[in-house]
């Protein structure tokens, strides 16, 4: 059994409320930062820890935390980031649903180490059931002290929200998400100034994902070194996957990274192996947002090893055969999949929600949209698996925020890997219109 850092109390019954989740040690990091440590140390323990950022970027959060100026005397924030919309991805539902006073406790420990007095989790419009789990923790956790003015006797003051936002995915995007959190719409902002220097206000503000400030109580009542101790290289720790697809137990696992990918997908403790018989036939490892695996690069890398559940495994040889950890949403087909069809649903979605500021991203979205729609009901030309590939170069890379990239990638490695089905989709429009295209003709 792989050990669980996260998930470990998920199945004691009544773990949802308070009065459970602290008898089974719950709080204790609060009460060890803020009778023990300084501010500082708590930052350094996190620092030591090596924890990364869980919501997509994978940047170290100890570094993130020591970038906020302290010095200035503006208020500071931890804002939790727990928009989740990345398509495949459905992990931090899973710990505020079940095991809602993780974050709170999270929340409490990492605003002290910033600083911060007021703090916000922003939570998708669309887990309004989460919401008022996470609402109801937040009452009881002030009623027992653990909020408000003053907590346990140490002088310092905290205050939680929680902010719903209007179902849209680019309000992940952190700055995007700090203007919503302002009352604008949420239209990312240009970085630099990066939100840990200027962020909701103007105030230094610290961005984190849900996972990520859930681990934090771990650390603190561990320590930074323990949590290094798990994991491989610069990926430390556990990190929660959202596995789907054709895969016999869908769910949410929590690995300790450095698990390899062929005993994630074929151990009875994870997915269980394929659903079915059929072969498997790609891997899209880490949310929508990342480069398609075909086959032949799942269970190893280009050079040969073992691909391993790690940031660095799963890139290893950049986007020409790697792709990336990204948030863990782990998404199985079988050969029944259609690489276009698939691609072209991504890319529904990415055109819907672009925020339209930036011409690459507004225009080029809808256009990949377009052209893979056509591509998949059997109107594709000749020219447009070129015409996809130079629609998704410009995006890449000319854009205010990651979702212009996030739209070029899933059709930059579609094309890359699986061309021989966009050439039969053109080729025999008749069978594609038929739908009759799923397992192709050698
Ligand atoms: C201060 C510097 N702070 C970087 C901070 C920055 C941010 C974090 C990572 O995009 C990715 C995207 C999606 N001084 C700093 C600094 N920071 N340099 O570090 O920044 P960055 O720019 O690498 O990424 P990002 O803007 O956070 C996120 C990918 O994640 N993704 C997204 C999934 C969406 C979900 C969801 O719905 N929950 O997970 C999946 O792969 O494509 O590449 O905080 O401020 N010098
Ligand atoms: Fe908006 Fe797209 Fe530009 Fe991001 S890349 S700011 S979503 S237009």
């Amino acid at each position: 059994m792989g050990r669980k850092i996260l998930l470990d109390k998920i199945n004691v019954p009544g773990i949802k409320t308070y009065e459970v989740y602290r008898r089974e040690g719950g709080y204790a990091s609060v009460e060890k930062a803020l009778k023990k440590m300084t501010p500082d140390e708590v930052v350094e323990e996190v620092k030591t820890s090596g924890l990364r950022g869980r919501g997509g970027a994978g940047f170290p959060a100890g570094m993130k935390w020591s970038f906020i100026d302290k010095k200035s005397g503006n208020p500071r924030h931890l804002v939790c980031n727990a928009d989740e919309s990345e398509p495949g991805t459905f992990k931090d539902r899973y710990l505020m649903e079940y095991i809602p006073h993780l974050l709170i406790e999270g929340m409490i420990t990492s605003s002290y180490a910033l600083g911060a007095n007021l703090s916000y989790i922003y939570i998708r419009g669309e887990y309004m059931w989460v919401y008022k789990i996470l609402e109801r923790a937040i009452a009881e956790a002030k009623a027992a002290g653990w909020l408000g003015k003053n907590i346990l006797g140490s002088g310092y003051d905290l205050e939680l929200f929680v902010q719903i936002g209007g179902g849209a995915y680019i309000c992940g995007e952190e700055t995007a998400l700090i203007e919503s959190l302002e009352g604008n719409r949420g239209n990312p902002r240009l970085k630099p100034p990066f939100p840990a220097v200027k962020g909701l206000w103007q105030n230094p503000t610290v961005v984190n994902n849900v996972e990520t400030i859930s681990a934090v109580p771990w650390i603190i009542n561990n320590s930074g070194a323990d949590y290094a101790g798990i994991g491989i290289g610069r990926s430390t720790g556990t990190k929660l996957i959202s596995a789907s697809g054709n895969i016999k137990n869908q769910g949410v696992y929590e690995i300790e990274l450095g698990l390899s990918v062929y005993e994630f997908m074929n151990s009875d403790e994870y997915c269980g192996g394929m659903q079915t018989d059929r072969p498997l036939k790609a891997l899209v490892p880490g949310g929508s947002s990342v480069p398609i695996l075909p086959a032949n690069l799942i269970y190893k890398t280009a050079a040969g090893e073992d691909r391993l559940m790690t940031y660095e495994s799963l890139s290893d040889g950049g986007f020409a055969t790697g792709s990336m950890l990204g948030s863990g949403g782990f998404i199985v087909y079988d050969d029944r999949a259609c690489i276009v069809r698939n691609t072209w649903n991504f890319s529904r979605f990415y055109h819907h929600e672009s925020c339209g500021q930036c011409t690459p991203c507004r225009e080029g979205t809808g256009w990949l949209e377009k052209v893979l729609w056509r591509i998949e009901n059997g109107q594709g030309r000749e020219e447009d698996i070129e015409l996809l590939w130079s629609i998704q170069s410009k995006i890449e890379g000319n854009t205010i925020c990651p979702l212009g990239d996030a739209a070029s990638w899933p059709v930059a490695a579609a094309i890359r890997h699986f061309r021989d089905e966009f050439e039969y989709h053109i080729r025999f429009p008749e069978k594609v219109k038929n739908r009759d295209h799923f397992v192709h003709e050698p």
